[in-house]
């Protein structure tokens, strides 16, 4: 225990909260391991960057709260007035300015009723270091539509600082190809809430149509801005927003192979990459760190249903997938979040929603923690059928090839030419975990020495 915790603080980089690992899963190169931040959180939704030791978070019933990634100390900074919370609506977005903490503020996007009716609306919070709380400041965007179910939600603000809201259709296929409603579009304004510059329609903040649920938003290093979006019980998509682009829902869902005659029609855009059935995609973000060589230049999903991660690898232009992989299937349940800072990946569950199965700790903030590894104690590897006993090391059939003999740090012992034996003898200098290697079939087989 105390050497585990000894290690994990040499590494320094990473959390020493509760450095016991929840799950780890073997990529090629590396080994991820998850550590768990805090638990005990009420459905997160939207997380961002505080700084280098915390992490800012909604939760959907109507609280930000600062998560400390030295100890999982967590303090709620804000709590909003005036929300409308049921079903998928709730405190939804949060992004910090992009100048925070020298400016010191925050975004949410949060339902509220008019009269009964459900409606979305954009705040800005300031942050005060003398009460360290955020307060209410202004709202720059309300009125928008919105309800109980199919509310997209999530805010991003990008490298121009324009801050984009994707909503959903709500329920009514009748509106997002209309381009003078709200339903089922992307839209972009200026920091102050104004319609965005640039703009493909005239005094709109809509950038582009046609979506059914999107809830996830992020931009690429090539400044590609990428929309995960919820399908109706089939084609869930990820896809590439261009200006004034129609993204086919409800016209059509999915891939247009098969529906080019819809899809030329209203000149729709093919998605990057579809799910069927469907997986329930959330939050999503980019990736392009050294630590993890096996996701660089990708975009990380959550899936709730699915309860994993997706990783989406893209081409060096960004605008096509080229592999889809997944992560960490049902060790966590329904994630909901996640957040790349630099080289440091983050989750967070949604098991506290009406459709989770949570366990005590839910919900919880998870850090992906990556190690190299040379593929000696990989667990997909055969193990060698070798066993110990008494200072000697026995094959149940006789092997015809070199043997390695290796410390824990993987260094070389010595090598064992067996030449059709069944067993060889160990150096009584040897203690505690030996790997055996069989350099022709790779095998392994580690062994403990009393
Ligand atoms: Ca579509």
């Amino acid at each position: 225990m105390r050497k585990t915790r000894f290690l994990i603080l040499l590494l320094g980089l990473f959390s020493e909260v509760h450095a016991q690992p929840i799950a780890q899963i073997w990529l090629e190169e590396t080994r991820l391991e998850a550590i768990q931040i805090t638990g005990g959180l009420e459905v997160p939704w939207s997380m961002d960057s505080w700084s280098e030791e915390a992490i800012l978070l909604t939760e959907r019933p109507g609280k930000i709260k600062r998560v400390s990634l030295t100890n999982g100390e967590t303090k709620v900074l804000y709590e909003a007035q005036n929300i409308a919370v049921e079903g998928q609506a709730g405190l939804l977005g949060l992004q910090t300015h992009p100048e925070f903490p020298d400016t010191p503020l925050v975004f949410i996007a949060t339902t509220y009723y008019d009269n009964s009716i459900i409606r979305m609306r954009i705040d800005r919070l300031r942050y005060s270091e003398t009460t360290d709380s955020l307060s209410f400041e202004q709202t720059i965007v309300s009125d928008l539509p919105s309800g109980n179910s199919n509310t997209g939600g999530r805010l991003f603000i990008d490298s121009e600082n324009k801050l984009w809201l994707t909503l959903g259709d709500i329920k009514d296929t009748d509106l997002p190809q209309d381009e003078s409603s709200l339903n089922g579009k992307v839209l972009r304004y200026e920091l102050d809430g104004s319609n965005a510059s640039g703009n493909p329609f005239a005094n709109s903040p809509v950038y582009s149509i046609g979506h059914r649920n999107p809830q996830g938003i992020v931009e690429t290093s090539l400044n590609e801005m990428l929309v995960s979006e919820h399908g109706p019980s089939s084609d869930d998509e990820l896809n590439r927003l261009t200006s004034g682009g129609n993204f086919g829902w409800p016209l059509v869902t999915g891939s247009c192979v098969g529906n080019e005659a819809v899809c030329d029609s209203i000149n729709a855009e093919e998605p990057l990459f579809t799910w069927s059935p469907t997986i329930a995609p959330a939050g999503i973000d980019y990736y392009d760190g050294a630590l993890i060589p096996e996701w660089s230049n990708s975009i990380i999903m959550a899936a709730l249903k699915d309860k994993r991660l997706s990783i989406v690898s893209l081409s060096a232009d960004h605008k096509e997938a080229t592999e889809v992989t997944t992560a960490f299937t049902d060790k966590f349940g329904r994630i909901r979040d996640v957040l790349v800072m630099g080289e440091r990946i983050f989750l967070c569950t949604s098991n506290r929603d009406a459709l989770g199965t949570p366990n005590e700790d839910d919900d919880r903030l998870i850090e992906l923690v990556p190690y190299a590894h040379n593929g000696l104690l990989d667990r997909e590897a055969r193990q060698l059928d070798a066993f110990y006993h008494d200072g000697m090391v026995w094959f149940n059939q006789p092997v015809n090839s070199q043997i390695q003999v290796l410390n824990i740090l993987g260094q070389i012992l010595e090598v064992v030419d067996l030449q059709n034996r069944t067993e060889f003898r160990l150096s009584d200098t040897y203690h505690g975990l030996v790997i055996l290697r069989d350099l022709d079939s790779n095998d392994t087989k580690k062994l403990f020495i009393p």
